[in-house]
Order: structure tokens, then sequence, then C-alpha cells
């Protein structure tokens, strides 16, 4: 009889819904890490690039470093990018990872450090979602997924948050650069 117990609480631990939860809450755990709601931007047809947007919180006393992502579904690859300022000309370029601080936060939004996905195989349509994966030094690829927001938004439609005038608008940045 015990064994029967035992039997029916674990399939009701295998059955739980774990990644339909962490998706709720828009926070998945990896580690030390934790990956809060990645995003991206409803693009225009034609649009061969897109951004992707994550806020990395590091609870570990030693740094990590996300190093890499990818979502197959939507482009042909995805690069870590950084935005600079250079004699009053924006330009971004492709960066082999960025530190995710010890005890801190690391931040991809617009006209900051971003995913940028290229060669995209269709259009971002708003309110959808796809998955991707990130892939840190210590805490390894992690499976993620990404919430399709308006196009030009600034930050995540999230209850609570209003996101102040972006200073520059990432989606009209020139690519070409980069080829
Ligand atoms: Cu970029």
């Amino acid at each position: 009889m015990f064994s029967t117990v035992r039997i029916l609480v674990l399939a009701a631990c295998i059955l739980l819904p774990a990644p339909a939860l962490a998706q709720h809450h828009h926070v998945v755990e990896a580690g030390s890490l934790e990956i809060v709601h990645p995003w991206s931007r409803a693009t225009p047809g034609g649009a061969k690039v897109a951004g992707g947007y994550v806020t990395v919180v590091n609870k570990d006393k030693a740094p990590d470093r996300l190093m890499a992502a990818a979502a197959d579904g939507i482009s042909a690859k995805a690069e870590i990018h950084e935005v600079s300022m250079k004699d009053g000309v924006m330009s971004m370029k492709r960066v082999d990872g960025v530190a995710v601080p010890a005890g801190g936060t690391l931040t991809l939004k617009p006209g900051s450090w971003h995913i940028m996905f290229m060669g995209l195989k269709r259009p971002l349509k708003q309110g959808e979602t796809f998955p991707g994966s990130l892939t840190f030094e210590k805490a390894g690829k992690v499976a993620v997924e990404f919430t399709v927001e308006a196009t030009g938004a600034t930050a995540p439609a999230m209850p609570g948050t209003t996101g102040p005038a972006a200073p520059m608008d990432h989606g009209g940045m020139d690519h070409h650069m980069h080829h």
C-alpha cells in the first residue's frame, strides 16, 4: 500500500507542468542564476534581424558569463552585441560574452547589451513566444522561452512597470556593418 502511494506521488511530480509554471512567472532558475523574462520585439515583414533581451540575476559570490544564445526555430544564428557611442554615432559590435557580476544583475535591453537574432526565418508577431537557449560559462546551456513584445517596446510589458522613452530605437539601427 505504501508503495502504491509513493508511485502516485511520483507520478504527480512527473506530470506537474514545470516548464509552464516557470513560464507563468517568467523566471527560469539555472544553478545560482535567475533568468527573468526573456523577450524580443515584433518585426516588420522582411526584417532579417531581431533583438533579444533578458535580465539575469546572479545569486552566487562568483561571476558567471553569458557566452552565447540561440533560437534555431526563428533565426539562423544569434550573437551577443555591445552598443557603444563614438563621435555621436551609435554602433554595435559582436562580443564573445558579457559578464554576469557576482551577486549582481546583467540586463540586456534596447540601447544596451542585447542578443541579435540574425537571419530571421520569419517575422515575429506580438504576443507569441519562441523557444531558445542561453549558454553561460558556469551555469551551462539553459532553455528559455522568449515572449514577443510590441514593435518599438523599450521594456517588457509587465504589470506595474512604465518604461521610460528609449534614447534610441534599436530596431532602426543598421546591422549591415556586421558583414
Ligand atoms: Cu545588434
